[in-house]
């Protein structure tokens, strides 16, 4: 790619209602559209997750353990079109305010090995970056070598693409301010960290508390645990609370917004 891409996540917690299956936060989706194509970053891939439209599926039919008996293989195909259903809805909004954006189904580009990304056609999206388009990924059920079939997190897909395509940075959409020292949805002691090393967060991460609501693949403990292997290779990632105006728009401009980095220091 000629120049560096800035990946960037949505949570599926910000653009769905998480505890109500199927349903998805229009407002938030086009706001953050509005907000995506006033930064007018150059060079730009987009991921979200799958929120109530996943998650709730997947694990109805154990999906994450892979395929065990014919009965799951209707909740692959139904995990899949939620998803696609879901990205469709954030596919309008982004064209509706003039980004370039083009569907990258995962569950049709990548193979799985006992749940990692094995390998993952490369050559569309490169293309598609350097002409100027905007490619939008999301977390997917996706075939896997091994277990017959996985779900493929947003954040495991964003780390890979950032490896894969030498991002300059990842930003990761979240509905909370950060990075806290406890869960700040139940604990008012809970401190935003607005800067941490990876070693540093290697040794605070048992403190880190994972999602209450329906996520099969990990919360915030999981997110991080994901983002450590481009943050080993000098990716600066930042945390930003998606569900506020602006945040995503200062993050993606390079400005000063409330936060997490994290780098590897
Ligand atoms: O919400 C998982 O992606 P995530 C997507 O980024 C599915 O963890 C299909 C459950």
């Amino acid at each position: 790619m000629s120049v560096k891409p800035t990946v960037l996540k949505l949570g599926g917690s910000e653009i769905t209602d998480k505890e109500k299956p199927l349903t998805p936060n229009l407002q938030i989706i086009e706001r953050l559209a509005d907000e995506i194509a006033q930064a007018k970053v150059s060079s730009l891939i987009v991921v979200h997750g799958g929120g109530s439209f996943g998650h709730h599926i997947a694990k109805q039919y154990k999906l994450t353990e892979g395929y065990s008996d014919p009965s799951q293989v209707v909740g692959f195909s139904e995990t899949h079109r939620a998803m696609t259903k879901l990205n469709s809805l954030v596919m309008d909004s982004l064209i509706s305010h003039n980004v370039n954006a083009v569907v990258v189904q995962p569950s049709s580009c990548v193979v799985m090995k006992a749940g990692r990304i094995q390998s993952m056609e490369k050559k569309p999206l490169i293309r598609m970056v350097d002409m100027g388009l905007v490619p939008v990924l999301y977390g997917d059920a996706v075939l896997d070598s091994d277990k017959g079939f996985a779900i493929l997190s947003g954040d495991q897909l964003v780390t890979s693409l950032a490896l894969n395509f030498g991002a300059s940075r990842i930003i990761m959409g979240g509905d909370v301010d950060g990075l806290y020292t406890k869960d700040p949805k139940v604990n008012k002691s809970a401190r935003l960290v607005d800067r941490v090393t990876l070693e540093e967060l290697k040794t605070q991460k048992h403190d880190i508390e994972g999602s209450k609501a329906t996520d099969v693949t990990g919360g915030m403990l999981g997110k991080v645990r994901e983002l450590i292997p481009a943050i080993e290779q000098n990716i600066q990632v930042l945390l930003v609370n998606a569900t506020k105006p602006l945040r995503v728009y200062k993050a993606l401009r390079g400005e000063e917004v409330t936060g997490t980095i994290i780098e590897r220091g």
